[in-house]
């Protein structure tokens, strides 16, 4: 089943099939080679915000930085409901699933998040089981965990979760950065963004520091641009990641000990031969921010269906864009192998 194809309304998630012959060429971006590491940095304190059972993409990028130990300390995934991937159990399920499948369970656990949207929740903030509490009320505690680094929230499903922790608890902005992988800015449009516009508008009116990766279908500029066939997965990532026992049942069925067999399965089940991997850039670009363009701009508006400049506007955000497709695909494969080898880890089964 493709899941794409089910969507609601097949908006803007169509239009990432649609673009897909367009941007082939944007794999041959070129540019000069970064500088070599000189020394490690520190790990990061992070959350993954996913709509993990929408397509295939969120799936990548929660195994990145799960298997990325060394450079990620993830606190926990949280999840929300988007048009495309089923009610909010089955988000959390397939999460599940990933952190099984990359050795991290019990130890990192999936919290159930927004169904709906932030201007329909909003006005429960104040009781003890709105719509989202599970996930909201985790991140605000994560965000004051004592000595704890500040904290990155990675989205990759709509911003409700965020900002309703924002609104909650307007304490957490300087505790927090928010990277989300959202909107075609400066055109209009795109999945994540439309599934709850108003929480856009509200996260671009707080102070938190906000970094948008852009995804702009059809443009080399945008997450878009990071796409990989099937083919090229079967060969990059067959096999490997940590074993896991006892094996864990994939979304479509069948069995799998490893996620790179699952991130086959996972391709086989849409009908184009080739995808873009937008969260796992969004992931990536955290990791190492030479694999993208940032440029910070006056935090612009979205109304009457268009984004509207604000050039005066004190409060800035940064856009990330043209993304260097075979580092960050290059590196899925280096983490990939390296998990392969890895000693477990707290609470994981091999
Ligand atoms: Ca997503």
């Amino acid at each position: 089943m493709n899941l794409i194809s089910i969507s609601a309304g097949g908006f803007a998630a169509g239009m990432r099939i649609f673009s897909l012959g367009v941007i082939l060429t944007a794999q041959a971006i070129s540019r000069p080679a970064p500088p070599a590491d000189t020394a490690a940095p520190p790990r990061t304190r992070i959350i993954v915000d996913s709509d993990a059972n929408n397509e295939l993409d969120d799936q990548h990028a929660i195994a990145y930085v799960l298997l990325n130990p060394e450079r990620f300390e993830v606190e926990g995934i949280t999840v929300n409901r988007t048009a495309g991937g089923g009610d909010i159990e089955r988000h959390a399920r397939e999460a599940e699933r990933v952190v099984r499948l990359c050795g991290r369970s019990p130890a990192v656990r999936v919290y159930r998040g927004a169904s709906g949207s932030f201007d329909s929740i909003r006005p429960a903030l104040g009781t003890s089981a709105f719509d989202g509490h599970g996930a909201v009320d985790f991140i605000i505690r994560s965000a004051h965990r004592k000595g704890g680094a500040r904290l990155v929230i990675l989205a990759i499903g709509k911003l409700t979760n965020v900002g309703l922790a924002l609104c909650k608890d307007p304490s957490i902005v300087p505790r927090v950065r928010v990277v989300w992988l959202g909107t075609n800015y400066p055109a209009s449009g795109e999945y994540n963004f439309e599934n709850d516009t108003a929480v856009v508008n509200y996260v671009l009116g707080t102070a938190v520091d906000l970094e948008v990766a852009v995804v702009r279908y059809g443009d080399s500029t945008g997450t878009g641009a990071v796409q990989v066939s099937i083919d090229e997965i079967r060969a990059r990532l067959g096999g490997k990641g940590p074993r896991v026992a006892p094996p864990v049942v994939g979304r479509y069925g069948g069995t799998f000990t490893c996620f790179g067999d699952y991130s086959i399965d996972l391709f086989a089940h849409v009908k184009e031969k080739t995808r873009s991997l937008f969260d796992l850039a969004a992931a990536a670009i955290v990791k190492n921010p030479r694999w993208a363009r940032p440029r910070t701009i006056p935090a612009p508006r979205f109304e009457s269906g268009r984004w509207i400049e604000q050039g005066a506007n004190p409060r800035r955000i940064t856009l990330w864009e043209s993304y260097d497709r075979n580092a960050i695909i290059g590196d899925l494969e280096e983490t990939m192998e390296r998990a392969t080898h890895a000693l477990p880890r707290e609470g994981g089964a091999r």
